[in-house]
């Protein structure tokens, strides 16, 4: 595997520098024919890139869908139960409400109650919708926080991913491994090839993040451009991908699939055209796959990575 194996693979070489990415960008379609031809040509280079057979795809969107995509990961359960919970709250409220102004309405309509009372303070009454709502607005916190808190805190990954936004793809360094690779979305008439569906146009992407099962991941988030926002709604996270920043999310998916998502901050002409795809796999699936990465992408003879892990 000597350095011709990664002709054709569109890959960054340096990152931070905003605006020399730009014109990278700009010539994201001949970067993708580019890496479309790499892969005819090497037969072994896409290894990396299989579409692991039997793989269900389970976070995507439906049609007529309304609801969430399903939760794969304790953090999406819990905005899902969180969702749950105010959508009770604020049925309660809004009916109780309603309710309050059909009785005035009755109760007090004129023919009714030709002479209205004349106060005007009802202390009673006053401090019950003072305290009433602070009351609900503490169980609502009391619930919610630790949710927050939860995302915010970030555990030790298994494995650290570092993604970066731009106009307008992703750009993905497995940071533990020194290899990185960028992400284009398929063109329609690309999708069979790289084993999506037809309804996956706007989702599937030529490279995916390849995460094992059941592994605390780590994501680095940030942009080198302006500010793009990485997303899997059925992991629970999204995380705005900010110029000069490093900001962090993590999940845990505990179901092997295909999940999709889409850059969910305006980031321009084609912010449309920048999906995220993401597939867990086996934790063995992973490794093989792990070496076979490392081996195309960062050109590291595979021998001589595994003994130096080994040394250490
Ligand atoms: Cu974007």
């Amino acid at each position: 595997m000597g350095p011709e194996m990664q002709i054709g693979i569109p890959r960054h070489t340096s990152v931070g520098m905003g605006c020399h990415e730009g014109n990278i960008g700009k010539t994201m379609r001949y970067l993708t024919s580019a890496w479309a031809a790499g892969l005819t040509f090497m037969g072994t280079a896409a290894l990396a890139q299989e579409n692991f057979e039997g793989l269900e795809t389970i976070g995507k969107p439906v049609e007529r869908g309304t609801g969430f995509q399903p939760a794969v990961t304790e953090l999406a359960r819990d905005i899902q139960w969180l969702d749950t919970f105010l959508l009770v709250i604020i049925t309660i409220i809004s009916l109780f409400v309603t309710a309050l102004l059909a009785y005035a309405c009755w109760k007090f309509y004129e023919k009714r109650n030709p002479n209205p009372s004349s106060f005007t303070h009802n202390t009673a009454i006053e401090v019950t919708w003072t305290v009433v709502p602070i009351a609900i607005l503490v169980v609502i916190g009391v619930f919610s926080l630790p949710v927050l808190f939860k995302q915010q805190i970030i555990p030790e990954g298994d494995v650290t991913i570092k993604v970066t936004g731009y106009q307008w793809y992703w750009g993905y360094e497995y940071v533990d491994h020194g290899f990185g690779y960028e992400s284009f979305m398929l063109e329609r008439d690309q999708l069979a090839e790289y084993g999506y569906a037809d309804d996956e146009y706007l989702l599937a992407t030529d490279t995916a993040v390849v995460v094992p099962v059941n592994a605390t991941v780590v994501m680095q988030v940030t942009a080198a451009d302006v500010i793009h926002s990485w997303t899997i709604p059925s992991f629970g996270v999204k995380q705005d991908g900010v110029p000069g920043r490093l900001a962090e999310l993590w999940f845990k998916a505990e179901q092997e699939g295909v999940y999709f998502g889409q850059c969910s901050e305006l980031c321009g002409q084609a912010h449309a055209y920048m999906p995220i795809t993401v597939k867990v796999v086996s934790q063995e699936v992973y490794d093989a796959w792990l070496a076979g990465a490392i081996d195309q992408y960062a050109g590291i003879p595979l021998e001589d990575d595994v003994l130096k892990l080994a040394s250490n």
